[in-house]
């Protein structure tokens, strides 16, 4: 059944933000605000994005462009982007980057929420046009307002998230969010400058036959992740890898499908980052009908220590992440 606040595909992402507020008498608006701000963000990269190739952002380090400046690359430019929406924005007083090592203050601290983002996952892809994602994870910040936020507004747990997402900067542009209720989709239509509900009420398939994982990398994975994707082969699954962790996961989440990222030689504890890519997407992933699992247990219940830790992810159709587990125990 939809959920009973859904709305008709076709509204405004401005006006389905609006509707949802309403439902909840005490919300005071700042969400919304920021969920608004970050939309904005993700239109100015659709931009970037799309005629990175025209004006050599695509991979260029220290070319010069028309004003002089020296040329960053598009993940640069999208951490930029997405600092500034943020801290203009007002609701933020802090953020954490993919792009930067410490904490990023925004001097808004009167701001409720902080943010957790990847400005651009998967960046090596742009310079061969492949899909490319931003992912954001937000959280109400447990230090007084007023204060400087610190460390602890980070390293709060993945189920204290209170808003989760990505942009998916693909053959369209989409943003899928929760805000821990339903989880829904939006297309961006550059002509009208909108994000419209395309993706309304996301639910996730319960199994699959897509598995999505580095083929290079299997001889290295432990013996029950070689025996799953043995299994896997046998049943004559489709394995797509796209190599952009937005793109695979929105795709295994409409259509049914497991991404591995297990521990490999190179990255012991996984490659993905835990704050920023693994805890939005599972909490996103959970409210669609997903599992996400380190192989131990599950991504959300994982205990932050630091901002950039990594974590082994395995996301998605519960029929097949159950059945990975089982192969791992
Ligand atoms: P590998 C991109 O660098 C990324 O963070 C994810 O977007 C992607 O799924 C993964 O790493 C690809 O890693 O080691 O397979 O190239």
């Amino acid at each position: 059944a939809s959920h009973p606040l859904a709305l008709p595909v076709g509204v405004t992402l401005d006006r389905y933000i609006m509707h949802r507020q309403t439902a909840f008498p005490y919300a005071t608006g700042e969400l919304s605000q920021l969920l608004r701000d970050i939309a904005l963000a993700g239109k100015i990269i659709h931009r970037e994005v799309n005629r990175a190739g025209l004006i050599d952002l695509t991979g260029g380090m220290g070319v010069q462009n028309v004003q002089g400046e020296s040329q960053q690359k598009l993940d640069m430019i999208a951490n930029i982007r997405f600092k500034r929406a943020l801290t203009n924005g007002g609701e933020a007083c802090a953020i954490i980057s993919e792009e930067e090592e410490d904490i990023i203050y925004t001097g808004n601290n009167h701001g409720k929420y902080v943010v957790a983002m990847d400005p651009l996952d998967g960046s090596s892809n742009i310079d061969v046009n492949v899909s490319i994602g931003t992912i954001f994870s937000i959280y109400r910040r447990v230090t007084p307002i007023g204060s400087e936020p610190t460390l602890a507004d980070f390293l709060q747990g993945g189920r204290r998230q209170v808003a989760a997402g990505y942009i998916l900067y693909g053959s369209s542009t989409i943003m899928v969010y929760t805000t821990g209720h339903s989880v829904n989709g939006f297309t961006y239509d550059a002509s009208l400058g909108e994000y419209i509900l395309s993706h309304p009420d996301i639910h996730s398939p319960c199994t699959g036959q897509i598995y999505s994982c580095n083929d290079g990398n299997v001889d290295g994975y432990e013996d029950g992740v070689k025996e799953y994707l043995t299994d896997c082969r046998k049943k004559q699954y489709t394995a797509r890898y796209i190599g952009s962790l937005v793109a695979d996961f929105h795709r295994n989440l409409l259509k049914g499908g497991i991404y591995l990222y297990p521990p490999t030689k190179k990255s012991p504890d996984g490659k993905l980052r835990l704050l920023y890519e693994a805890f939005p997407l599972a909490f996103l992933a959970e409210k669609a009908g997903c599992l996400a699992t380190s192989g131990n247990q599950a991504i959300l219940d994982i205990k932050p220590s630091s901002l950039h830790q990594r974590t082994p992810l395995y996301i998605g159709a519960p029929v097949m992440v159950e059945s990975l587990v089982d192969m791992l125990t």
